[in-house]
């Protein structure tokens, strides 16, 4: 099935700049802006999607790499919420590759005729709340001007792609590229010479595709990373069968398990068992497949004594299937507990290092110094030499994107401004001081520690059921209050706080950004426990927030009109 192009009425380049008014402007049309188009329509709300990209997907548009995959099962990472759409599409393989993923969006999208109201390959510049008018003012790079009453911020987690502030990145004579803005026709590296910058998951998943082609590739380490087997396959039709039959059950279930995804926790700690049955335990996740591993025992990511035992274990793997020892070694995570930097999952990524056209250099032991005309250069002098330099340095995450949209709310306060120590929200779905404005996915909520299908259909529902609310009791702005948030920071930080995922320099906690506040982003309270409490909050008549007119005045002004 080829990729379904977009269809808009004029093509970006000759529309004409667009003043209007809409109930609703939604920024981004991958997952979460997809399925909070087709709840608004349902609602009966005029909306107004801008997308930068020239195609729906969001994520999974931009990162093409070779290898890309969702680590999350295809039976699990999918809408749930029309049971047409998940009983007729067919997924090939367990875990999906990227172009499968982007063909079911553009599936969805033409599904659900959500494309005649997205702007494409248009970037928001300004989101600006007018006090006077209660409304939000967004503008585009294209010269659009629209109000809306809510905006809703669509813009993915994982959008704003990072390159490294490198000398000498200029002076490369060879070509160079991100995993994030992965170049559409793809690229040619057979034969070349072809360095490799980072190893998280985008480097786990491309480099073993990448030295099947290239002549020679040089992997640049800066921390080496946890990674398990996906044991990937086709889709096996008994599997796909046996979660059709029962689609809804299962989908209802996931989304009361900690992270989203339904599989098989242990309940017991890691420490209760003999250190063989642990082994054995851990073998068979192994052998299993995927993230799964991590909930081998309950306690992996609270307990020190009890991650080790789980980090220990892959360790050996890593040195078991890497034959140099000082490769395998230099391979193997040592300064932080297994999962508080995200885990990977991967298909040959070790055994890759077998190889003889890839080499690693540990970059704790010689840091790249420069971007030469010839290749990577080290502090020991070395210039690694290639031809292309493909750059798996990751995300501003969590917050790059929507810093970038230019919000302002309240008396002309910057977003940008309120999140000078790290982003604070409630819930991870408004901000005090920024009324009517929503984040999917925001920091604050579970997302990327989850299987964020299911956190992006929790949210949209929340939203859409809320703008159903206000419009019923006839409320013209909803907003967080001060101490509801700051209520719901202290709360998350004691939460994170409690787990051992602080302890690593990860993206979660904004370092691997420089500059950026050490705060832990998402919410790690559990995806079950988290939407308990956001529908509790909504059955209170939204507890937290600031409701204006209050619904009781709203109703009374509606019923004497
Ligand atoms: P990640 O996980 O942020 O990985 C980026 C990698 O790039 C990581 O190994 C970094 O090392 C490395 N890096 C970043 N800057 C540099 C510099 N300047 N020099 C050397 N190495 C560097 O991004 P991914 O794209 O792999 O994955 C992001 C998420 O997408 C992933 O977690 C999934 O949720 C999907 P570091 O660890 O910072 O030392």
């Amino acid at each position: 099935m080829p990729d379904a192009q977009p269809h808009s009425d004029a093509s970006p380049a000759d529309r004409p700049p667009e003043i209007a008014a809409f109930d609703v402007v939604v920024v981004g049309a991958g997952f979460g802006g997809l399925y909070m188009l087709h709840r608004l329509r349902g609602l009966g709300l005029s909306a107004r999607v801008f997308e930068a990209a020239d195609g729906v997907g969001g994520t999974w548009y931009w990162n093409r790499y070779p290898g890309a995959r969702c680590d999350v099962e295809s039976m699990q990472y999918s809408y749930s919420f029309s049971e047409e759409l998940q009983q007729e599409w067919h997924w090939p393989e367990r875990f999906s590759a990227q172009p499968d993923i982007l063909r079911y969006a553009n599936h969805v999208a033409d599904r659900f005729d959500l494309r005649r109201d997205i702007r494409f390959e248009t970037r928001v510049t300004s989101v600006a709340w007018d006090e006077a008018a209660e409304r939000w003012t967004v503008e585009t790079d294209r010269g659009d001007r629209i109000t809306a009453r809510f905006c809703i911020m669509a813009t993915g987690c994982l959008s704003a792609a990072r390159m490294p502030d490198i000398p000498g990145l200029d002076s490369f004579e060879g070509d160079t590229y991100h995993t994030g803005h992965w170049p559409h026709e793809g690229v040619d590296l057979a034969g070349r010479r072809v360095a490799v910058i980072g190893t998280g998951s985008s480097a786990i998943q491309a480099i073993p595709v990448i030295a099947e082609q290239a002549g020679h590739v040089t992997v640049f380490q800066r921390t080496p990373n946890f990674s398990i087997p996906s044991r990937n396959k086709p889709m096996d039709a008994e599997y796909e069968n046996l979660w059709k039959s029962d689609y809804r059950a299962r989908r209802l279930k996931a989304r009361t398990m900690r992270n989203g995804i339904l599989y098989h926790l242990n309940d017991k700690g890691a420490m209760e068992v003999s250190e063989e049955d642990r082994l054995r335990e851990y073998e068979a996740r192994w052998e299993g497949g995927g993230i799964a591993f991590m909930a081998a025992y309950n306690n992996l990511a609270l307990d020190a004594e009890a991650n080790r035992t789980a980090a220990d274990f892959v360790r050996e793997k890593i040195r078991s299937i890497v034959r140099d020892p000082a490769k395998a070694e230099a391979l193997m995570p040592r300064d932080y507990p297994i999962g508080t930097k995200r885990i990977c999952v991967d298909t040959d990524y070790f055994e890759t290092f077998n190889r003889d056209n890839v080499s690693l250099v540990d970059l704790r032991k010689t840091p790249i110094e420069a971007i030469a005309p010839k290749g990577v250069r080290t502090t020991d002098g070395t210039v690694h030499e290639a031809d292309a330099i493909v750059f798996a340095t990751g995300f501003d995450a969590m917050t790059g994107a929507l810093l970038k949209a230019g919000i302002r709310g309240r008396g002309g306060l910057a977003l940008a401004d309120k999140w000078e120590e790290g982003p604070r929200s409630y819930l991870g779905l408004m901000v005090a001081g920024f009324p009517n404005l929503f984040t999917i996915t925001g920091p604050g909520s579970p997302s990327v520690l989850s299987n964020m299908m299911v956190s992006i259909e929790q949210h949209v529902d929340w939203i859409a059921d809320c703008l159903a609310y206000l419009g019923a009791t006839g409320v013209r702005t909803i907003e967080a209050t001060q101490e509801a948030e700051d209520a719901w920071v202290a709360h998350g930080m004691e939460v994170a706080n409690r787990t051992l995922y602080p302890r690593a320099a990860s993206w979660y906690m904004g370092a691997n950004i420089p500059g950026k506040p050490r705060v832990f982003m998402p919410y790690i309270g559990g995806v079950g426990v988290y939407r308990e409490k956001c529908d509790e909050i909504a059955a209170k008549g939204y507890e937290g927030f600031r409701l204006s007119p209050p619904p009781a005045t709203a109703a009374r002004a509606e019923a004497a009109e």
